[in-house]
């Protein structure tokens, strides 16, 4: 290995023994050891062994402005001193959800939790709650985190590990899980003809992110709209990835599509854990005090998180959607010239600030044909560019993303690199 990595070897030989597999989530963990981070500053990780990497992981998605940003580090100080729980009502957690109303078409109400997996787990809750039925429709290849509603066939570290359907999920819990093929209009018009009046909700990511990016065909999210309305289905957005990112209002702004209920994670906390389920009043009030459908939490809500998403949305500015998306294209651009140069099979996809390269000789559309990549030839790719001081997330079936952090010459820097590891990539 090129990469002086000893005290992280040593650290992750010490950390096997006390934390599953050396780590705190599955996607952290690739072969034969990950890099142990010491600290993090605008675009870059620091690890212990001294090495200094461009960060595209950026922690999966939330880190935007960078690391380290100043503005949030100033008014999280603040609320540190004036308490970090309460478990009582603040004003803030009333600013922030003005502001997700504010932006997010769908957003009428908002209930604050602690991370997407809980978002989706209660927005799915919601949805059979308010229609009194059990069926959901979920996509191959979609992650809407680790909950056994959703844990089929799924995506993120589950596919990475060989997993996407866990042990321990009881079929009783899945067997109202419906699955279908993304951007196929007739699996879904089959499954909801074939299931008629059962159904609660279609849950979606609309750009799938955790599969690596899957862009949805054009008119496809219009179709789902459609169909679900005309059967009385509920529509989920899950914009833990894409909210906030794509657009203001995430992708039903980006594409024009409004849902019924969205989630919303990642970005919304600055760095922190937090998660959210926002949509119509009329849904959203059928949760407990008001409805009868619970959901709680004594995180939720909780001022650090609130902070942190406050200071966060208030800098996402036109000029960060218009950086995020510019640096992200250039560097798809250079992927797909190299693609090109070097006669490599793989396909290059991008929108706004998300990017990934497929080592795939098909046009990616769903998770079957994401499968079908070369995943020892990602591999190969992903510790070039960490050779020279590049991390992507390692894996084929996840998401790179661009930050405000990412300037011309961070972009120069990994152009020169992505060079060099095709020169390599055979
Ligand atoms: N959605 C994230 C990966 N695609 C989750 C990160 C994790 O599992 O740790």
């Amino acid at each position: 290995m090129a990469l002086k990595m000893e005290k992280s070897k040593e650290l992750f030989e010490e950390a096997k023994k006390y934390l599953v597999g050396g780590v705190n989530s599955p996607v952290r963990y690739f072969k034969p050891y990950p890099f142990f981070v010491e600290k993090a500053k605008d675009c870059y990780l620091f690890d212990v062994d001294g090495n200094k990497y461009i960060d595209y992981c950026l922690a999966y998605g939330p880190m935007v402005l960078g690391h380290a940003n100043e503005n949030i580090i100033k008014a999280v100080k603040e609320q540190l001193e004036l308490g970090t729980a309460y478990g009582c009502p603040t004003e803030k957690e009333i600013i922030l959800a003005k502001e997700v109303v504010k932006r997010v078409p769908c957003a009428e109400m908002v209930r604050f939790v602690n991370s997407g997996t809980e978002a989706t787990m209660s927005a799915i809750r919601l949805a059979r709650g308010v229609t009194g039925r059990k069926k959901i429709i979920k996509f191959d290849g979609a992650y809407h985190g680790a909950h056994d509603y959703v844990l089929v066939k799924s995506g993120s570290g589950a596919l990475t590990h060989g997993t996407p359907n866990s042990p321990g999920i009881p079929e009783e819990t899945t067997k109202n899980t419906i699955l279908v093929p993304f951007n196929d209009e007739d699996a879904i018009k089959k499954a909801i003809n074939e299931n008629k009046d059962e159904i609660a909700c279609v849950i979606v990511e609309p750009v799938m992110g955790n599969v690596g990016c899957i862009l949805p065909k054009e008119g496809y999210l219009e179709f789902l709209r459609e169909i679900t309305e005309e059967n009385d289905i509920l529509l989920i957005f899950d914009e833990v990835i894409t909210g906030f990112r794509l657009a203001k209002g995430g992708a039903q702004e980006y594409f024009g599509v409004v849902p019924d209920i969205a989630t919303l994670g990642k970005i919304l906390g600055g760095g922190f854990p937090i998660g959210a389920i926002v949509g119509k009043k009329e849904i959203m009030e059928q949760f407990s005090p008001l409805g009868a459908i619970y959901q709680a939490g004594t995180f939720n809500g909780n001022p650090i998180s609130i902070t942190a998403g406050i200071a966060t949305l208030e800098q996402l500015d036109d000029k960060f959607y218009r950086e995020t998306s510019r640096t992200a294209k250039i560097l798809s651009d250079t992927l797909r010239d190299l693609v090109d140069r070097y006669n490599i099979n793989a396909k290059v996809y991008n929108i706004a600030s998300m990017f990934q390269i497929y080592f795939n000789e098909n046009e990616v559309l769903n998770y079957e044909i994401a499968k079908m990549s070369d995943v020892e030839r990602f591999m190969k790719y992903f510790w070039g560019l960490l050779e020279r001081g590049v991390f992507v997330p390692p894996s084929q079936f996840e998401c790179c993303f661009t930050s405000i952090k990412h300037d011309d010459e961070v972009i120069d820097k990994t152009i020169k690199a992505m060079e060099d590891v095709f020169k390599e990539l055979e």
